[in-house]
């Protein structure tokens, strides 16, 4: 009997240390129906800097395709989703007026030089540290409330790279 208790002590310390880091995560993580959003993280800006870049990852658990159509923010009155791929080997960028598919059981991930957010004329600056609230509007699965803490990213996209114009 008293074995017994040992044992299931010792099971559920294990158990504990193996959940610990995706508990860590569960801060980061919002879900809006079958789809998962992991981690909307925001990149810190320059001062001056107009647009603020954006990034997330989505999941989707449910059997039905589902897409992203908006984002709105009380930071930004335009939040447009963008795309970066090379063409020959110019980066170039693109509005997507459709949002971004998240077919059944597929994760699509934002990243610098890929899929992004782009939040338009902001009206502060992105600090590190601090969060950026936003609500993502799906389709299928209607709109989630979540905050984009503001990362230093490494130099790249989202800095004075031609974005207001588009
Ligand atoms: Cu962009």
């Amino acid at each position: 009997m008293e074995r017994d208790m040992k044992r299931h002590a010792r099971i559920l310390s294990v158990a504990l240390l193996l959940l610990a880091p995706a508990l860590g995560a569960v801060a980061q993580e919002y879900k809006a129906g079958s789809i998962e959003i992991q981690h909307p993280a925001a990149k810190a800006t320059l001062p001056g800097q107009p647009v603020g870049g954006g990034f997330f990852t989505l999941v989707n658990h449910g059997a039905e395709a589902d897409r992203l159509v908006s984002i709105t923010s009380p930071v930004s009155g335009d939040v447009q989703m963008h795309e970066m791929s090379m063409q020959g080997d110019v980066m170039k960028m693109r509005k997507l007026e459709d949002g971004i598919a998240v077919p059944a059981g597929a994760t699509v991930t934002l990243a610098p030089g890929g899929l992004h957010v782009m939040f338009m004329g902001i009206t502060a600056p992105f600090r590190e540290g601090e969060s950026v609230p936003a609500t993502l509007t799906f389709e299928k699965a209607g709109a989630v409330a979540v905050e984009f803490k503001v990362e230093a990213f490494k130099p790249g996209h989202a800095g004075g790279d031609g974005h207001t114009g588009n």
